[in-house]
């Protein structure tokens, strides 16, 4: 891997991160509407996944999505315009942060309903499967949804009829304010799709180099074997679970341990273990991140907000049907 290529990542990872922290701000003022949730801390997961995709891969993510869309190379201006409800944004400021999707790159969907998109995303994989092309999908999902009927649906459907879906449980140790150790039947996820026979991994969500790798084996895996696999992608939410959480469920211990394995920092370590000489690109890159993130909202808060004619457009498909 290039130190060029690795600047790349580390500098998407720093676009997530700086978007991220933005809405924590934002999300404290009047004009923040509906639930906003950062991944702050799950950059590595979302860039060291989703980067090793194809253009025209298909995939789905959660309500957590700015980290998955923004790393899918969204446009920032048209996901901030989304999240402040404007008629620029992605859903035409319908859908508000947790529905942010684009049809245009197969971004088909970020569900706000815990485990949605991994039906869905089963059904784009079989769907390319039986076009005959080798098109795959991917899906994230927190553990919390591994109880969910959808999981074993989806999971069932792909395995039984060789759907190509990337299944990806990013562990981030909480559902809401539930420790997994609590919730969770097994000690890892794993633990579920072991009776089956998938192809599965359990990696190091914070460890940029660890995910990568995972992720290449895996989509190389599917598209060759046109067969479904797995991968428990081990992280932390360093921010709550939606803006206003007071994260009271967290030792200060616990909190300390996940900061210090924040991904930024280990890849930065990384990069500098193999180049020591570009270690003034990481503050040009944050100052040009942030920025890119104020001008976003800037723009996007002069934009208009939908109109009433815009929502019965985008629920009827003929105006007569309103009468
Ligand atoms: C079907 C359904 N049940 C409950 C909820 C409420 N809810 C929102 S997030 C969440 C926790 C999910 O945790 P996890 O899957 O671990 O994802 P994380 O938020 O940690 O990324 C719950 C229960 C929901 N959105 N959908
Ligand atoms: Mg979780």
């Amino acid at each position: 891997m290039s130190v060029k290529v690795m600047l790349d990542n580390w500098k998407l990872m720093s676009l997530i991160r700086e978007f991220d922290l933005y809405v924590k701000e934002f999300a404290k003022s009047d004009d923040a509407v509906g639930y906003l949730h950062t991944s702050i801390g799950q950059e590595a997961s979302s860039v060291g996944i989703i980067k090793q995709l194809r253009a025209d891969d298909w995939m789905t993510s959660t309500y957590r999505n700015h980290s998955h869309g923004v790393a899918r190379g969204l446009d920032v201006y048209k996901m901030v315009a989304e999240l402040l409800g404007r008629s620029t944004g992605y859903c035409k400021g319908l859908g508000g942060s947790m529905h942010i999707a684009d049809q245009d790159i197969n971004f088909i969907g970020s569900m706000g309903i815990v485990a949605g998109g991994i039906p869905i995303a089963t059904g784009a994989a079989w769907g390319s499967k039986m076009r005959g092309n080798d098109q795959i999908a991917l899906c994230f999902f927190g553990e919390g949804a591994i109880h969910q009927g959808a999981f074993h649906e989806g999971l069932e459907f792909a395995i039984k009829f060789e759907a190509p879906v990337l299944f990806v449980c990013e562990n981030n140790l909480y559902a809401e304010s539930t420790s997994s150790k609590y919730h969770l039947l097994h000690e890892s996820t794993i633990g579920y799709v072991e009776p089956f026979d998938i192809k599965a991994i359990k990696v190091d969500g914070n460890d940029f180099e660890a995910v990568e790798a995972a992720a290449k084996e895996c989509i190389d895996y599917i598209r060759k074997n046109k067969k479904p696999a797995f991968i428990e992608s081990m992280t932390y939410k360093l921010s709550g679970q939606y803006e206003g959480d007071t994260e009271t469920y967290k030792s200060a211990e616990e909190v300390a341990y996940w900061k210090s394995r924040d991904p930024l920092k280990s890849y930065k370590s990384r990069i500098l273990e193999i180049d020591p000489s570009v270690e003034s690109q990481f503050e040009i890159f944050e100052k040009e991140n942030k920025q890119h993130i104020v001008d976003a909202f800037a723009r996007a808060s002069k934009d208009p907000f939908p109109t009433v004619e815009d929502m019965h457009n985008a629920v009827y498909l003929d105006k007569g049907v309103r009468a």
